[in-house]
């Protein structure tokens, strides 16, 4: 199991899931329905039986979900797994709960289980209990999709993978100097012109209000906030080039496809920029129910200091006064941040100012979570400035310990960014992010003490068989006994 469970008790003998075997959910409510449904539809392709789901009295033989007599100490999360021969019992304070603990469900199943065809049984569940909540309450992956778009159903599938490893946050870099990807009805001309191209001058694209909202939607059925970005004021040449009035002289640049960064800016000092951008941020705002907007901040270079604080102030208000709380890349603690304000690491010491605020922190340290970073130098895909970062360098780090004056209660958790310069297909992305996702999601869900490598690397060596089923193009480190 990965990430691994809190505490997990083995008992003798094994329940059997057969053609008789029924889902049962207490109290019958939608989102507990949906649930079921989901868990039968993840196990009738291998298994081939019907798994119905069913509603009333307990009957031996049945899967439970429940939120009756849960334990509240399990919180948001956290859930209880027993496994008898006569039945499996799921409780969980909350809905999220229960959806955790079907992935651990899943995971407790033969990896045939996984598979999209029906498999010879049989399909037996060891006997046992575990009692599971999550470490961190933010446990991300980002998505750049500006450098290269990447359409919804390679989206949606990132989320079923993102689920199964109990991961609850999916950050979309939807802006940058190449790609402008969120639809904006009153700026049309962003995606129009600043979505039209990518990367190596490919064909772009970008998401329309009602893909961006599918995508939301799917999120947040399997338990994920979406988290979108749009970065300013650097990293704005997509903007730019589709904005003339953006420009201080007026004159739009050309589109741009290389891979430089630090050249752009927005106009700090002009009142036009603000008006823009209300309207940027209010329609985002509009079409994300979670709590975040991230603002990015990062590498601004072609922004004068004082004018990049002073930006940075104004747009915290913008998204203060559209009900959202404010996240950027670590360089935004150079400006006066609201508490609410959340700063996320990558690369420098900014991440203690930002605490020093009162503000708290998602840890992306380059060197351990860019999942962009080549696995050696004579891997095909990615860039090394972080260095080379292999599945090991991934999971030996704590985050608690990790940066001097930013403890265990200053990180809200962690986060793994997938930049795509070198990316452009979904294999490209399953390539570069498993296994050394897998890893990531055991440092933001297990107890610091669970995670000890020399376990991990067994365990993943056996999720393998399970990525495989799932048809992940997954990269075979020679640092794993697969
Ligand atoms: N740094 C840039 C990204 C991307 C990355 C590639 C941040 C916050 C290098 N900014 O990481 O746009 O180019 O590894």
């Amino acid at each position: 199991m990965i990430p691994y469970p809190a505490s997990v008790h083995e008992a003798e003998g094994a329940f059997v899931l057969t053609a008789d075997t029924q889902i049962r959910v207490e109290p019958p409510t939608a989102p507990l329905l949906a649930l079921g449904h989901d868990l039968a539809a993840h196990l009738r392709p291998a298994t081939g039986f019907e798994l119905p789901v069913v509603t009333g009295a307990p009957a031996a033989g049945q899967l439970r979900l429940t939120t009756v007599g849960a334990d509240p100490a399990l919180g948001a999360e956290g859930y209880q797994l027993m496994i008898q021969p006569d039945a499996v019992t799921l409780t969980a304070p909350q809905p999220a709960g229960l959806h955790w603990g079907l992935q651990t469900l899943r995971q407790r199943l033969p990896a045939a289980s996984a598979w999209p065809t029906v498999q010879p049984g049989p399909w037996l569940l060891p006997c046992g209990s575990v009692r599971d909540l999550p470490r961190f309450a933010w446990r991300g992956f980002m998505l750049d999709v500006a450098r290269h778009f990447f359409d919804v159903p390679t989206i949606k599938r990132i989320i079923d993978l993102l689920a199964l490893h109990k991961l609850n946050r999916l950050h979309l870099h939807l802006t940058d100097d190449q790609g402008w990807r969120l639809h904006i009805a009153r700026w049309p001309a962003l995606t129009a012109i600043g979505g039209a191209t990518a990367v190596g001058g490919g064909p772009g694209g970008y998401y329309t209000q009602a893909d961006y909202a599918d995508i939301v939607a799917y999120a947040q059925r399997q338990g994920i906030m979406v988290i979108p970005e749009i970065d300013m004021p650097g990293h704005t040449n997509a903007a730019l080039a589709a904005v003339a009035a953006l420009n201080a002289d007026g004159a739009a640049p050309p589109l741009y496809t290389g891979t430089d960064v630090g050249f752009s800016s927005l106009n700090c000092d002009d009142e036009w920029t603000y008006r823009w951008l209300a309207d940027v941020i209010g329609e985002v705002a509009s079409l994300t129910p979670g709590p975040y907007i991230h603002i990015g901040g990062d590498e601004t270079a072609a922004t004068p200091p004082a004018a990049y604080r002073r930006f940075i102030e104004r747009v915290q208000t913008l998204v203060q006064a559209c009900g959202k709380q404010m996240i950027g890349w670590e360089e935004i603690a150079h400006a006066r941040l609201l508490p609410s304000t959340v700063v996320q690491h990558w690369h420098s010491d900014d991440a203690r100012r930002a605490v020093q605020q009162g503000s708290q922190v998602i840890l992306s340290p380059a060197s351990r979570t860019y999942l962009d970073m080549q696995y050696t130098p004579a891997a095909p895909l990615g860039l090394h400035w972080a260095g080379y970062v292999e599945i090991k360098d991934t999971y030996e780090w704590d985050p608690a310990t990790y940066l001097a004056g930013v403890a265990e209660d200053d990180i809200l958790g962690i986060e793994a960014p997938l930049w795509s310069e070198t990316l452009t297909t979904l294999a490209d992305i399953e390539w570069m992010a498993f296994p050394r996702l897998a890893a990531l999601a055991e440092i933001a869900w297990s107890p610091a003490n669970r995670c000890r490598w020399d376990d991990f690397r067994i365990r993943l060596a056996a999720h393998g068989a399970r990525l495989q089923a799932l048809g992940v193009n997954f990269y075979r480190s020679p640092q794993v006994p697969w």
